[in-house]
């Protein structure tokens, strides 16, 4: 699905600000809200989420349904476009009306969906859009709630025995199978774009490298009934270069254009150039921006326009105080600033698809993104086999939304299927579940870059399919959830575990580890919680993926301090932030600032 732009043939119309908004108290079908909302509505901003705008248990906590409600107009001067009503993300599941009708559901609180309302309304005069979402999670959502006892962590649920998850207590307490808090509502964007009648629908590009030549394979999706064949020249392309000048150019819905002695897009500080493809097709024309990179995964490198590349970075959140998981472009132009300030190339879009405008920042920024998807939580405490949950062809399309999203972004660099599912106690049905997801995942994607997921700290020598990914991601916590305080002993348990690892002939990241630090807490002896600690934490372990080869990335956990439920775990949500949430650094960033400024993108290790 393309993201509106802007341009001499399309509008966008932004419906950020005031919506009415209500909690479901249960009776919302019966008064019918879709058709007009009860007096006592409050307003709320859009778009952020619902749980920190208020002073409000009932904000902060609910579970269930929630609606919104906008009146507007769509101008008189869209009259002979079509018109699309389009939401970013409305977390989790939703329904849309249109003055009064339902003209949309859908599920999952991190993708775009959209509906043409053309033939619906009449510009020119007002219109009333509601729209409820559903925050509940359990076994059929991704992120994934616990039902009946089968809590795997998140905060003080976990190993919670049966009672608490009693029937009466469900559906009233959401019990998330996760670790941040499970923002709920509008988080981004709703527009009103328009397009010509007959338009663009799609856009796909695959570059290629040939010497110096960069090889550009496009393809285009029109709107018209018959597929457009590839010798359609109504379909015409052209590559502009970064000061507009046209570089290159060709007709039809499918070709290869060759740029002479490419620029290539290199992760920051090198050059991130982008090129853009410029599509015209009758009246309509949209510009993608694109980069001419590849990725590869070779034996134990991971390779960037054929050069060994080396993560350094974080798994990040989309939080911050106020507007929740709400989108916030001036937070990310600052959490990308920090990322430079650093010394990072890199981060996780931990736990789920961000926002677009995201990726579209570090396309420009040179930020490479591991691109995940919601699917985290997939564990049953060991007890439940938690693949016998009804999850699966959700999840395939989940990810086949994503790609479809993400698929032109040079900064993504490699799809993570999900985070920490149980691929221990139950290895088989774990292997059989994400290879299928595996391989699912590679067709999908036109550019083929590497797939993996992100596997929990466990027993590794009885999982059996974190090792068959293109890449081992692991998350580790030696020396804080467990071997807690005793560095030593942390030291000795990585390098066990790298002894393995360096067997199986991977690539391997770390993509968590760290340890929760109360900024202002200091000691003279490094102990948890201190500042020290975290420095002293991630000097010594770094020092260990130094002497590893095959060791090609590192990524801590968290970026910045970030909201949680409630539990006896989080002291105001998780404390592992390099950053605290107001973006301040605590002192192990400037450790991590020192090293990474040292270690460059490519050939860091020489194997
Ligand atoms: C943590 C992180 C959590 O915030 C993240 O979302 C997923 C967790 C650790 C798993 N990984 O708790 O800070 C802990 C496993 C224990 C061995």
């Amino acid at each position: 699905m393309l993201y509106p732009i802007e341009n001499k043939s399309r509008a966008v119309m932004k419906l950020d600000g005031l919506w009415k908004f209500k909690i479901d108290d249960g009776s919302a079908s019966s008064e019918h809200w879709e058709t007009g909302f009860p007096d006592d509505a409050e307003e709320l901003y859009v778009p952020a989420s619902y749980n920190d705008q208020r002073e409000d248990q009932k904000y902060r906590n609910h579970t269930g349904e929630a609606y919104y409600e906008k009146t507007f107009t769509v101008p008189g001067f869209f009259k002979g476009q079509r018109i699309f009503l389009r939401f970013d993300a409305v977390a989790h599941d939703s329904t849309v009306w249109l003055n009064g009708t339902v003209i949309m559901s859908h599920r999952g609180g991190f993708l775009p969906f959209e509906k043409d309302i053309t033939g619906l309304i009449t510009p020119g005069e007002e219109i009333r859009i509601t729209v409820s979402c559903n925050n509940r999670v359990d076994h059929h959502t991704l992120p994934m709630g616990n039902e009946d006892g089968t809590a795997f962590f998140g905060s003080d649920n976990a190993q919670v025995p049966a009672v608490q998850m009693a029937k009466e207590h469900r559906g009233i307490v959401n019990l998330p199978n996760f670790d941040f808090f499970n923002y709920a509502g509008i988080n981004r964007h709703v527009s009103v774009y328009t397009t010509p009648m007959e338009y663009i629908k799609d856009v796909t590009i695959v570059p290629e490298l040939d010497g110096k030549d960069g090889v550009v394979h496009y393809s285009v999706e029109i709107s018209s009934k018959e597929k457009a064949n590839c010798h359609d020249s109504n379909i015409k392309v052209e590559v502009l270069d970064r000061g507009g000048s046209v570089v290159t150019g060709g007709t039809g819905a499918e070709g290869t254009l060759r740029i002479e002695n490419a620029r290539l897009w290199n992760p920051w500080p090198e050059d991130p150039y982008l090129y853009r493809l410029k599509v015209t097709f009758g009246d309509d024309e949209y510009t993608e921006e694109f980069g001419i990179r590849t990725v590869e995964v070779s034996g134990t490198k991971f390779l960037i326009n054929g050069k060994p590349f080396y993560f350094k970075g974080f798994g990040k959140h989309e939080d911050f105080y106020i507007s929740g998981r709400g989108i916030n472009e001036g937070l990310n132009v600052k959490d990308i600033s920090l990322l430079h300030w650093i010394g990072a190339n890199s981060f996780r879009t931990s736990h789920y698809p961000y926002a677009e405008e995201m990726y579209r920042l570090c396309d420009r920024e040179g930020i490479v993104i591991i691109d995940e998807t919601p699917a985290v939580g997939i564990a049953g405490g060991g007890v439940v086999d938690p693949y016998t949950f009804p999850i699966k062809d959700y999840h395939k399309s989940i990810l086949r939304d994503l790609v479809e999203r993400d698929k032109n972004h040079p900064s993504v660099i490699m799809w993570s299927m999900g985070n920490e599912p149980d691929t221990e106690n139950f290895p088989e049905s774990a292997y059989d579940y994400w290879h299928e997801l595996y391989e699912y995942t590679h067709e999908l994607d036109p550019q083929n870059r590497p797939v993996t997921f992100v596997c929990c700290q466990n027993d590794y020598t009885r999982d059996i399919v974190t090792r068959t990914m293109d890449v081992v991601c692991i998350n580790r916590y030696y020396g804080w959830y467990n071997l807690s305080g005793d560095l030593d002993s942390a030291i000795y348990a990585w390098n066990k575990e790298l002894d393995f690892w360096e067997e199986q002939q991977k690539p391997v990241m770390v993509t968590e580890y760290g340890c929760d630090t109360l900024p202002g807490l200091h000691g003279t002896v490094a102990e948890m919680w201190t500042e020290e600690f975290q420095a002293e934490y991630y000097r010594r372990i770094d020092a260990e993926f130094d002497k590893r080869d095959f060791f090609m990335g590192e990524q801590c956990w968290a970026f910045a301090d970030f909201g949680t439920i409630q539990g006896v775990y989080r002291a105001d949500g998780n404390r592992k932030g390099v950053f605290t949430r107001e973006r301040r650094p605590k002192m192990a960033a400037h450790f991590l600032k020192g090293r990474w400024e040292k270690i460059p993108n490519f050939g860091y290790k020489n194997n």
